[in-house]
Parts: C-alpha cells; sequence; structure tokens
C-alpha cells in the first residue's frame, strides 16, 4: 500500500535531502516530498510541513489531514482565505523553541543594559568609550506582552538573572513572581511598570500596529523596546522618532513588515537601535522533524494534537 504523503515546504528544495533523511528514521510510514513536486498526486497528500503556503493551495488536497506549521507563529498560514478550517493548524510550540527565544530575549535585554550598540559603533571606528551602565537588573523590570509558550519561557530566564518580570496578556496568568495585567483595562498600569518592554505576541488584528506612539508614549521616558514577535505589530518610524526623542534609550528588532529589511531601510543605521534578521528562535531541522514525527504518530493513533491554531482567537 502507498504510504501517506508529508508535503514539505521549508527551507526550500535544497533543504529536501535533509528532511527526508530526517524523516526516513524518524518516521518511516510517511513519504515526504517537495512541494512543487509535479508527480505527487494531490489526493494522497495526508499532512503538510509549511511556513508560508500560496493562498489556496491547502483547499487544493482533499485528504489533508494535519497542517504543521514549521514556526511557533502561523500567521502566514492562518491569512489564507481558503484555509481549510477542519484541519487541525498545528504550531511548532517545542521546547527547544521556548529554550531558544528564552536566550534571546535574554541577550537583547542584557545588550540593551549594557549599551551593546554603543559599544559595537564604539568598536567598529577604533574609539575607547569608557561608560558605566546605569541599572542593574533588579532595578529594571521587563514587561513582556504576551505570556504563552514563548513569554513563560523568557520570563522563567530572566527572574533566574535577577530581573522583576511583569506581563501581559488576554487572560489571567498565575506564574511565579510575575504580576499578571490582562487586556486593554489593565495595559497603561503594564506599561507604566516596564522598564523594558519585550513584544512576544502572536499577529492578530488587535495586535497590528501595537508598537506604535501612543503605546511607547505610556512607558517611562528612556524605556527600551525588544520586538520578537511580528514586523506587522510595530511602525518602525514611531520607534524610530522615539529613540530620537529619548522615549526610547535603545531596541532591539527582530522582525520587520517587510523581510529582509531593504538595504537602504534607515533603521540599519541608527546608532540607538539593534536590527537581527528574524533570528530569534528556529530550532534545527533535526527538533522539528522529531517533533511532527511524534505528533504524525500520535495523530495516526487518533489522540488530540497541542499546540493547535484556535480560529476565533486568532492564534
Ligand atoms: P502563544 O500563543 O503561546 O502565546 C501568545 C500570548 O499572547 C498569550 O499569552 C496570549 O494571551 C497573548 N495575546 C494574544 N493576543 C493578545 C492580545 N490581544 N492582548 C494581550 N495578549 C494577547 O504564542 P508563542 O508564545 O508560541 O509565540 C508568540 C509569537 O512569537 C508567535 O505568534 C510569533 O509571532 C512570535 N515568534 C517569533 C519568533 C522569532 O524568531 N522572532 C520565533 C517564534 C515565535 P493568553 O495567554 O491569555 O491567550
Ligand atoms: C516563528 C518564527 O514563528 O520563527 O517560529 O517567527
Amino acid at each position: 500500500m502507498a504510504r501517506p504523503i508529508l508535503l514539505v515546504k521549508s527551507g526550500g528544495e535544497a533543504a529536501m535531502p535533509e528532511w527526508q533523511g530526517l524523516f526516513a528514521e524518524m518516521a518511516p510510514g510517511v513519504e515526504v516530498r517537495w512541494w512543487d513536486d509535479p508527480a505527487v498526486d494531490p489526493a494522497a497528500v495526508r499532512y503538510v510541513l509549511v511556513w508560508d503556503p500560496e493562498p489556496g493551495r491547502l483547499a487544493k488536497l482533499p485528504n489533508l489531514r494535519v497542517i504543521f506549521g514549521s514556526g511557533a507563529g502561523v500567521d502566514f498560514i492562518a491569512s489564507d482565505p481558503d484555509l481549510p478550517r477542519h484541519v487541525p493548524l498545528v504550531r511548532m510550540a517545542t521546547p527547544g523553541a521556548a529554550q531558544r527565544m528564552g536566550e534571546f530575549v535574554t541577550w537583547a535585554v542584557l545588550s540593551l543594559l549594557k549599551g551593546a550598540r554603543r559599544i559595537g559603533i564604539a568598536q567598529s571606528e577604533r574609539r575607547w568609550d569608557y561608560f558605566e551602565p546605569e541599572l542593574t537588573a533588579p532595578e529594571t523590570t521587563i514587561g513582556i506582552m504576551g505570556l504563552g509558550h514563548m513569554g513563560e519561557a523568557a520570563a522563567r530566564m530572566l527572574q533566574g538573572i535577577g530581573f522583576p518580570v511583569i506581563g501581559w496578556s488576554r487572560t489571567r496568568k498565575d506564574l511565579p513572581g510575575v504580576r499578571s495585567f490582562v487586556g486593554e483595562a489593565e495595559r497603561d498600569a503594564f506599561l507604566a511598570a516596564t522598564r523594558i518592554l519585550v513584544c512576544l505576541l502572536p499577529a492578530t488584528p488587535e495586535t497590528r500596529h501595537i508598537l506604535a506612539a501612543p503605546l511607547l508614549g505610556r512607558l517611562p521616558m528612556g524605556a527600551g523596546l525588544i520586538n520578537v514577535g511580528r514586523g506587522s505589530q510595530q511602525r518602525v518610524e514611531d520607534i524610530l522618532a522615539a529613540l530620537d526623542s529619548g522615549r526610547l534609550s535603545g531596541a532591539v528588532l527582530d522582525v520587520f513588515e517587510q523581510e529582509p529589511l531593504p538595504a537602504d531601510h534607515p533603521a540599519w543605521a541608527h546608532p540607538k537601535l539593534l536590527v537581527t534578521p528574524h533570528l530569534a528562535s528556529l530550532p534545527p531541522r533535526s527538533e522539528r522533524a522529531a517533533h511532527v514525527a511524534r505528533l504524525i504518530a500520535a495523530h495516526e493513533r487518533g489522540e488530540a494534537l497541542p499546540n493547535t491554531y484556535d480560529h476565533s482567537r486568532g492564534y
């Protein structure tokens, strides 16, 4: 009997030998084929692993059982107007992804605290620019917007090195030592208590352009900003203006509305801004394949799948 097909569009065609090798070992019951392989019968496709399918493509797979997002955020899949909504859409919420995100956020927070951008500029100019960072971790409250899988991991790591952490989410959280703020009503109080703001929200209509002048104006003067959510959540021109005015003392942006960020974008050269190329947390293919293989086996046994996209919440 023919094996069910897992169609892969993650990392491009060049990544296929690696995916095929990994799944041959971890899920020998499925046949792994490239997304644009013309020899694939759409009716034989049971699973897909994808980040950004062309709109309408998933609807053409009549026997699709599970859509595996190749990232934790599945907004580029969920935005397909023809998405087959009855098919579970699973987010790549592995422990390793949360660990990597926690590490990245900790690096970004410490970079702002210690003036990493200033140090980097001085080094590139061979200039001995001695200065003393003003604050230490216990004096710097980190406000995390989005206390989900990633936000919680970041909170735990930051607490481990002495940062007070508060969080903002849609529903109340009970995380040890983390004061929980909820919804619009508590947002201003959350912002006023935050010294470095970390955005780990999903891309939804509510979070679009949330990181713009009105919100930045609610932060204490000289606050720091880190966006590791999505580029659609920020207005870069407002962030640059806030850096120029001193409203923000520094920022780290990992995500942008247009990626790659165009070479002539003013963000690249701003002396208070660290730009990183959307690399905060992407587990290696071996980890993602192991996760998908485990979930395919669970699905075939009739078990419920974890971390599925909720169409009513939009994340
Ligand atoms: P989760 O779904 O686990 O968590 C999302 C959090 O955001 C939840 O706490 C949720 O609240 C909160 N939230 C959602 N909408 C609102 C809102 N309108 N107001 C307040 N809080 C809200 O997602 P993950 O933690 O796994 O990932 C978060 C995002 O991080 C992803 O969607 C992706 O965009 C981004 N990401 C970026 C990466 C990178 O490399 N830069 C890598 C991985 C992820 P509640 O808990 O109450 O539901
Ligand atoms: C993700 C990402 O959502 O890498 O996993 O942005």
